[in-house]
This record gives C-alpha cells, structure tokens and sequence, in this order.
C-alpha cells in the first residue's frame, strides 16, 4: 500500500473556525494535484483548498457544516506514486506511516488538528476581496429618519435583507426588537412578497431581471462564471449600491517623471523586474494621502465614525483570466520605487497564477485601478469598501498643452498627459477636497521629488 498522508487546512491568513461549505471529493476518488477539496467559507473570502499532491481519497475528515482553521484535518489522501516518490513532504500534509488510527487523525471531523509543518510554498487558493459587511443602514426614503435597534437587530435585520426603516419598533420609544425583525419577514411571507429580495434594504424596488431566450434570436454559447467572479461581483454590487460615489477626473503632466522612468528603468530590468509607472503612483498617492488622511479611511460599524489609519497599505487591482483580485502592497509609504515595483511584479504575477493568501488581500487602506497598459481616457472605479477612495489611471497621451511662461508668453508645448479618476465615498469626502487631493496629486506627479520631502 502506498503511504497515507495527512491534508491539513494551509495556512489561510487569519481566518478561523471558518465553515466548510463544500466538500467536492469522496472517498475513493482519485485526484490531481492543486485540485480542489473542499470550500471554506468566512464572512470575508472564500476559498478552496486543494490537494498538496495526486493521490487517491482514502477518507474524509470533514464535512459540510463544520467549522475549520489552519491544521484542521481535510482528509487522508493515499498517494499516487510509490512511497518512495513522496518522501519528499508537501508542504500542507503531515505523513502518517500507513492506515489511520483514531489518534493519528485526531478523529473528529472539524478538529484542529496538530499545526501543519511550515508552508513553504504558498497554496493555489482563488481570492476574493474581503466581502464585509455593509457597515452602515443604507438610508430610508425620508432620509431624516433613523431607526432605533441595536446592532444585534440590526445584524438580525441584514442578515434577513430587512430594511428597518419599514418596521414600526414595538420596543420603549419605538425601539426596534428581533420579535419585530420576525413578525415583519412572517407577514412579508404570508403576503407572498419575498423579504430577501436581492434589493431588500434598499429604499426602492427594483422590477425582476428580464428573462429571455437569447436562443430565439441566434446562436449562443453559455458559459458558467468562475467562482471568483460570482463572488468579486456581489462584493461590487454592493459597494455600488450601497456607497454613494462621484469620481473627480484630473489630468497629471508626467513628461519628467516619464523621462525619469525610462532613464531608470534599465537599472531595473538588470535587477530582473520592471519599473512601469504604477510604482511612481503608489509613491505620489502615499505622500498625497498624507496629506489628507480621511481619504485613508474608513467608516466603523456604526456608519458614525471615521477610523483613520496610520498606515499606507495600497491595493493594487489586478486583471486575471478568472477575474478581478486586489492585492495589498503593505507599507508602501516605507518602501523605495525600485521596492514598489518589484513588489508589484511579484504580486501581479501571483495574482495572475491564483498563487495569493487571503492575508495578502486585506488590511488596504487604499486602492489603485490602472488600466494605463491597455487603454481608455477615464473610467470611473467602484470603492473596494470599506475604504473610502479608490484611484483610476487610464493611459497616458502626449497632447500640445498651454504653458503660460512666466514673461506672459504662453505657447503650446507637447506634454505627456495623464488621466486620473478618483472615485470617492461622498459621505466621508466633499467633492472640494476631492479636487484638493487630485490637485495635490497632479502636483506631486509633475515633480516627483516632492514625494522626498
Ligand atoms: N499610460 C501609458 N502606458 C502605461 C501606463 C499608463 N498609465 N501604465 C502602464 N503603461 C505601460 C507600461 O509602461 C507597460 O509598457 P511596456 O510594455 O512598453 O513596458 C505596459 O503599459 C503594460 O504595463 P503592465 O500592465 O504590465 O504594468 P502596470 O504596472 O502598469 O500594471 C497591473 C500592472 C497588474 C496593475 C496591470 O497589469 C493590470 O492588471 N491592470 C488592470 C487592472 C484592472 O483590471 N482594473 C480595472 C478594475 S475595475 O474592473
């Protein structure tokens, strides 16, 4: 018989006691290595977790349901090759000598099992940005109107996708009580009305999506969204309907720093990796971000308070096959361009080969969508929530621009113009500092040096 190994939960960031939503292998199958086992699920992300190696599936240890964290037992997986060939430990399996005993698996679906050895090598998980809650009511149609719960039934009411600001509260002065939250879904439902409608909070009914056979009018080919995609657009939904956007449009001269960035970019490629310009904006968006600190922030649970951080954590959207992921640049206002760029590279490439941790898509305080590399003049980014900005970049042009001379002989000179959209949550940041930001920005673009200072 060929060795059993043990497939433990790799190392998943933060989470903890997450549930197990799907088990995709029985006992008996063969799988392939970096095929999906199982799906976790937390409020934030969800991901598979797949197999360190091929093999067959001897047994499985969890099931739907149970709650998971780093270590916890997934299955025992005989291997493929000879036992010889996997001496060489995956990095997320313990090996067991041969047929598992109630100690060596722990027994019990769900349990933690003892810590995986160190992962070496990051697991193949699809990400999604962190899916939070709507950390706010969204308003009722008299706008004045605030309703009286407490976050507990307030978190009762979301969870049911009940807008409190139909419910009359029953409680001491008009406070609204769970007993409330129950009476107003057992009446929706008795009425026939469906209180978990995809638009329910929302001060205003949407008509259902129209049905229709595409079929009749010409051929057609139907292809299910990836996972990531399903999930990466509710999250964008969300933010789209439930933060109040405008997106302030501005244009930065970066003919220097483009002249910089080419004079520096060989020094780069001889390091082995690529000095584009998004590193340079990462730099100029942190030093302008300082500078109005509500723009790295966001709004608490309550809606009522503004946290602001104190650390500059850029997300960085980036286009994979599956989808959209956004990974965080940590600490880019301690890091040098050449540092920035690297990372970017690195970062892209693991989005890219689906090879980011969760941990790698948390904690932004900030993001940047560039579309630069492809095209277009503007566009207007949806808020990776709960921060409260989020800044595009569209490509660059070279344009005849008036310089006025200082001696009042203007004329017009060819400057390579870039196009910023900077969308913005209009409850936290007034349309005039939004001007300011870009203002500063454009400033700080036009002479990188100012990012020194
Ligand atoms: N103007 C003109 N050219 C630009 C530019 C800009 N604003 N930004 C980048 N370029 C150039 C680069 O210099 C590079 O040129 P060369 O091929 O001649 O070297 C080329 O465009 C490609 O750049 P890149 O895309 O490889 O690198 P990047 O650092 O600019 O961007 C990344 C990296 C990961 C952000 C990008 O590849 C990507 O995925 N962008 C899409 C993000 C996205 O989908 N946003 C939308 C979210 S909302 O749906």
């Amino acid at each position: 018989m060929n060795a059993v190994t043990e497939v433990l939960i790799p190392d998943i960031g933060d989470f903890k006691d997450i549930d197990v939503t799907e088990v995709l292998v029985k006992p008996g199958d063969s799988v392939r290595a970096e095929q999906s086992l199982i799906t976790v699920e937390s409020e934030k992300a969800s991901m598979e977790i797949p197999s360190p190696s091929a093999g067959v599936v001897r047994e499985v240890k969890v099931k739907i349901g149970d709650k998971v964290s780093q270590g916890a037992l997934v299955l025992l997986l005989e291997a493929a090759e000879a036992p010889a060939a996997i001496a060489d430990p995956v990095p997320v399996a313990t090996q067991v000598a041969a047929l598992p005993s109630e100690e060596k698996t722990g027994g019990k679906s769900g349990a933690a099992a003892p810590a995986a050895p160190a992962v070496s090598a990051a697991p193949t998980v699809p990400l999604v940005p962190a899916a939070v809650p709507v950390p706010y009511e969204v308003p009722p149609v008299d706008p004045l109107f605030k309703p009286h719960a407490s976050p507990s039934v307030r978190l009762f009411a979301r969870e049911l996708g009940v807008d409190l600001a139909r419910l009359k509260g029953t409680g001491p002065k008009g406070r609204i009580l769970h007993d409330d939250v129950r009476l107003f879904v057992k009446t929706a439902l008795q009425a026939g009305a469906a209180p978990v409608a995809k638009t329910a909070g929302m001060p205003f009914e949407l008509p259902a999506w129209p049905s229709v056979d595409f079929a009749k009018f010409g051929p057609v080919e139907t292809k299910p969204l990836s996972r990531l995609r399903r999930l990466a657009g509710a999250n964008l939904h969300r933010n789209w309907v439930s933060i109040p956007h405008v997106t302030q449009f501005d244009e930065a001269d970066i003919t220097e720093l483009e002249s910089f960035r080419k004079a520096s970019a060989g020094d780069s490629e001889r390091q082995g990796f690529k000095l584009t310009l998004l590193a340079f904006l990462i730099k100029a968006s942190v030093t302008t971000l300082r500078q109005f600190p509500h723009f790295n922030a966001s709004l608490d649970a309550s809606g009522e308070s503004l946290v602001i951080k104190k650390y500059f954590h850029v997300g960085v959207a980036v286009d994979t096959p599956d989808g959209l992921v956004v990974p965080v640049i940590r600490d880019a206002d301690r890091k040098g361009i050449f540092d920035l760029a690297r990372e970017l590279g690195e970062v892209s490439k693991a989005a890219r080969e689906k090879k980011l941790k969760p941990g790698d898509m948390q904690g932004g305080t900030f993001s940047i969508s560039s579309l630069g590399g492809i095209g277009g003049s503007a566009f207007t980014p949806i808020i990776n929530a709960p921060e409260v900005a989020i800044l595009g970049v569209s490509k660059s042009v070279t344009r005849p621009v008036w310089i006025d001379a200082k001696s009042g002989e203007g004329q017009f000179q060819p400057r390579l113009m870039l196009p910023l959209s900077l969308s913005y949550d209009h409850r936290v940041i007034d349309g005039a500092d939004a001007a300011r930001f870009t203002s500063y920005l454009v400033n700080v673009l036009g002479d990188i040096r100012r990012s020194l200072l």
